[in-house]
């Protein structure tokens, strides 16, 4: 087989790539390791920036978000058992969409179908050849069998674990990486959010966090440590643990239910360079991840799309690489920035053990100093809305 641009991962990354090299008449072909209900099951990030808004039209896979997402103005930050709003609108001029990753992955998948896009679902040991040179090719198992595609151009959207970054280790890569001292323990409930915007609260027993899906599905999570397990967080012991890391206020008013889904995510900060080795790229997770504080990887993942699919679009129709050559500096100027960000959201949000009350009460000043100033409340909500791109 042969194909213009092998995507290897059927995440948003490959998803909306695929989509914008199909409408631009550039051939594509993902191959990805699970099946697609696997993966239209993973319930992951909630929050898109208007960047990854105007993208998902771009790709013709916008109109259900347009409907049934939940355009929000701003947030909340609760501290000290006082709620503050962060008007993300009346500060940058612009809005978030809650609309759930698992929505956004099932339109995309849609999408590809109705304009015949071609996905190898359960690929094997999917591995990218031959991408120092010019004639690259991709190897996977499919049934058994061993199949080559060969192509111009590898674009690695596998996600963090995936073959991508792998198989370029030891040819020039770097890491830089903070694994942080805990996870976020996550629940899904068919009960209608405790507010109509997202709540971000610190508190000494740990970072909680109320998000939605829609407004009769919440998202709800709690700092959790690495050394909890699922099973150990009953309902009813989620529920109370919740209600503590809010202010009083807030708490009566949610309403609680049985969950539907509920897991725990390790909190991470890692970025790989460069993002090009010769005519395989690397995007989204496979290149980087940030901890959930910000709302920022599947953005991210966005921005890297972006500049990748410009740089394709502009190989073949201008027959110039101007934008290939730029896109792995591009890519990490905005990454960074992101990794910045989530780091400080993280850090300015959670417990750390070891800094104990000191540390708790140089938050809430640096709580207090950013909803009471102008310049500093605006730094917030502009790196939340998304750095421009
Ligand atoms: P994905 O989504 O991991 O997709 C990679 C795909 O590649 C497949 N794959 C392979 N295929 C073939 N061969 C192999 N060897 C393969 N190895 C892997 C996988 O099966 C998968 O289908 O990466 P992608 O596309 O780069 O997308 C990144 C986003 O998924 C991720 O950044 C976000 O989910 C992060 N995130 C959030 N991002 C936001 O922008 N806003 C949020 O509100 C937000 N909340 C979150 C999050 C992530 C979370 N978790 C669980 C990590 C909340 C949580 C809890
Ligand atoms: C979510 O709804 O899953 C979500 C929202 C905001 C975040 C992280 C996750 O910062």
């Amino acid at each position: 087989m042969r194909t213009q641009v092998a995507i290897i991962g059927s995440g948003p990354s490959g998803l909306l790539l695929g989509q914008l090299l199909t409408n631009a008449g550039i051939d594509n072909v993902i191959l990805e390791r699970q099946t697609r209900d696997y993966v239209l099951g993973r319930i992951r990030a909630g929050v898109l920036e208007e960047g990854t808004t105007h993208m998902l039209d771009e790709a013709g896979a916008g109109e259900r978000m347009r409907r049934q997402g939940l355009p929000h103005e701003g947030f909340d930050l609760t501290f000290n058992g006082r709620r503050h709003n962060i008007h993300l609108h009346e500060l940058t001029g612009k809005r978030v969409m809650v609309y759930g990753q698992t929505e956004v992955t099932r339109d995309l998948m849609d999408k590809r179908l109705s304009t015949g896009g071609v996905t190898v679902y359960e690929a094997a040991h999917v591995e990218p050849h031959d991408f120092d040179g010019a004639n690259p090719y991709v190897t996977y198992e499919k049934d058994g069998v061993t199949h080559r595609l060969d192509c111009d151009f590898i674009a690695g959207c596998d996600g963090f674990h995936g073959a991508s970054r792998k198989a370029v280790e030891g040819k020039g890569l770097e890491i830089f990486e903070r694994v942080y001292p805990f996870g976020w323990l996550g629940i899904v409930a068919d009960v209608p959010p405790v507010h109509h915007e997202l709540i971000y609260a610190n508190h000494p027993r740990g970072f909680a966090l109320c998000s939605m899906r829609s407004p009769t599905r919440s998202r709800y999570y709690v700092q959790c440590t690495l050394e909890d397990k699922v099973e150990e967080w009953s309902d009813d012991r989620f529920w109370d643990e919740l209600r503590r890391r809010l202010p009083p206020e807030t708490a009566e008013t949610m309403t609680t239910g049985p969950s539907i889904e509920k897991s725990i995510a390790p909190l991470r900060s890692f970025v790989a360079e460069p993002m090009r080795f010769g005519r395989l790229f690397l995007v989204g997770d496979a290149a980087h991840i940030v901890p959930p504080t910000g709302a920022k990887g599947l953005n991210l993942a966005a921005s890297d799309v972006r500049y990748l699919f410009d740089g394709l679009r502009e190989h073949y129709a201008e027959k110039s690489d101007a934008g290939i050559d730029v896109y792995s500096q591009k890519a990490l100027s905005r990454v960074w920035k992101a990794e910045r960000f989530s780091a400080w959201m993280t850090s300015t949000m959670h417990r750390f053990d070891d800094t104990g009350p000191f540390g708790q009460r140089i938050q809430e000043a640096e709580l207090d100093y950013l909803v009471h100033s102008q310049a500093a409340s605006a730094s917030l909500a502009e790196n939340y809305v998304g750095l421009p791109y």
